[in-house]
């Protein structure tokens, strides 16, 4: 079932479900590629969550700050090609929330270990804010903030789960946003980690 959050903000409860081991089978073969790693960002200090993409376009942090680059900076190849397992899920979730003509050209993939977090931030390095973001969560549980269009606005709580995907666009799509420290746990596909995709008409 799917629940609206905002305006333009759709839960698909469970919508990756079914695709999760495919989903996982072709993200093991991009590790071999692009490996995760610990971006750091502008003061130098590594992020918790470790990060690879796959598509046209990767996002990237170090102490430059943020962007989209088309190579890894470790191998100085190409990131390895979005597969279909991963742009059809996107797309089909896209629709479901209204947004007929996504395309992304970028999926960032997080790593959670247990203890990781991400803190509020917005998402503002694309280039179009119209298209929408698409976000799959597999593996452990986490706790999600969503805040509003300002810092200081009070973030809102929300369990995600494994298989669930989320649809952020139009008005929701400058909320900030953030995870809290991943819980201990075991999930039978993924062991002690939360892996997200995001989805990202980037360029
Ligand atoms: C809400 N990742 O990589 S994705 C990120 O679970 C990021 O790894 C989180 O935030 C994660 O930038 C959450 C969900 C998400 C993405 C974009 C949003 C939520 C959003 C834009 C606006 C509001
Ligand atoms: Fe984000």
């Amino acid at each position: 079932w799917s629940e609206w959050l905002g305006s333009g903000t759709v839960l698909l409860h469970g919508f990756a479900t079914t695709d999760a081991a495919a989903i996982l089978a072709d993200l093991a073969r991009i590790i071999e590629t692009s490996p995760f790693r610990h971006m750091v960002i502008v003061d130098g200090r590594p992020m918790s969550v470790a990060m690879t993409n796959c598509g046209a376009l990767g996002w990237l942090s170090d102490t430059a700050g943020y962007r989209y680059s088309s190579f890894d900076p470790q191998s100085s190849h190409r990131w390895p090609p979005m597969p279909d397992s991963f742009s059809n899920l996107a797309r089909a979730a896209a629709i479901q929330a209204g947004f007929s003509s996504f395309t992304p050209d970028a999926c960032l993939i997080n790593r959670y270990a247990v203890g990781a977090r991400m803190s509020l931030h917005q998402d503002k390095d694309e280039r179009d804010f119209r298209a929408p973001i698409v976000s799959v969560s597999l593996g452990l549980p986490a706790v999600f903030l969503l805040g509003g269009a300002k810092r200081t606005e009070r973030a809102q709580r929300l369990a995600l789960i494994h298989g669930d995907v989320l649809v952020w666009g139009g008005q929701d799509r400058l909320r900030y946003h953030g995870v809290q420290p991943l819980k201990a746990g075991c999930h039978p596909l993924l062991g002690d980690a939360r892996i997200n995709l995001t989805f990202r008409q980037a360029g």
